[in-house]
């Protein structure tokens, strides 16, 4: 671990507060992220190989779903501290996944509509939301390449977190107000699920790849059911931090992860 984000809850509250984001940069062991980035290289020719073009006729082209199944190196990378205290600090400790996935941004590439697709990661739910400036999810983008300007890097409109309307705007204010956040492979850019973002346009001769690992409170349905996805694939390498993200019992638990145990309910008093 080369990053302490234990000590950083206090600076991921301020941020989820104010701007909507936090950079930590270069908190992976380059070694980690290197593993990642290989496991993340197979798995898009797998898909490729299995998929073909229909995968870019369905908009899949460089995205792989089934992260898990990547390899050893990317599920230690979900259970790493740096993951489980960014999300806990979030959240609280009864979050989980809802959806993962790895992003290949490839050479010539950008997403969606020209210049890139402004999107809040959860803006429904956002909208459902009584108190707009409540963090009820983080997106943790995890860069295994660095990102540029020149390669696509991740483009934010800070304080967006809490607004619904930029949906059905034009995209001329997101591109008047948003900031591209530049960082090294390695970093972890922490974006609460209702911050309007988007990937740029990679006009390099590289790709430029990233996890994306998006929690939510435990009390909101993840878009993935992860239990079932990794009861049928049953890694033995899975963590009892791993398995609590992923709201499933760890490799040999005859039960949930404690931070999973229901906290009961307080009957009427007699
Ligand atoms: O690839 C990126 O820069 C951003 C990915 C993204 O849009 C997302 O995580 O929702």
């Amino acid at each position: 671990m080369t990053g302490a984000p234990g000590g950083y809850a206090a600076r991921i509250h301020e941020a989820l507060a104010g701007p909507g984001f936090l950079l930590l940069p270069e908190v992976f062991e380059a070694a980690l992220v290197g593993g990642v980035r290989e496991e993340l290289d197979r798995a898009l020719r797998a898909e490729a190989d299995r998929y073909g073009a229909a995968l870019a006729e369905i908009g899949q082209q460089g995205y792989v779903a089934d992260v898990l199944a990547m390899g050893p190196a990317t599920r230690e990378l979900l259970a790493t501290e740096q993951i489980y205290h960014c999300v806990s600090a979030a959240l609280g400790d009864r979050a989980h996944l809802s959806i993962a996935q790895g992003i290949s941004l490839g050479p010539g590439e950008g997403r969606g509509q020209w210049p890139r697709r402004w999107h809040a990661d959860l803006f429904q739910q956002r909208e459902a939301m009584p108190e707009p400036s409540f963090c009820f999810g983080v997106n943790c983008l995890v860069t295994l390449d660095e990102m540029s300007p020149a390669n696509g890097a991740t483009c934010v409109v800070p304080g967006s977190q809490a607004l619904v309307a930029l949906r059905s705007q034009d995209d001329s204010t997101a591109e008047a107000l948003g900031i591209t956040v530049t960082a090294p492979a390695g970093s972890l850019l922490l974006m609460d699920a209702g911050l309007w973002h988007a990937a740029g346009f990679n006009a390099t001769s590289e790709p430029r790849r990233v996890l994306k690992l998006l929690f939510v409170r435990g009390w909101i349905r993840p878009q993935l059911d992860y239990r079932a996805l990794i009861e049928a694939a049953s890694y033995p390498d899975l963590t009892p931090r791993a398995a609590a993200l992923l709201s499933a019992a760890a490799p040999g638990a005859a039960v949930l992860p404690s931070a999973l145990e229901p906290t009961g309910i307080a009957g009427p008093t007699a």
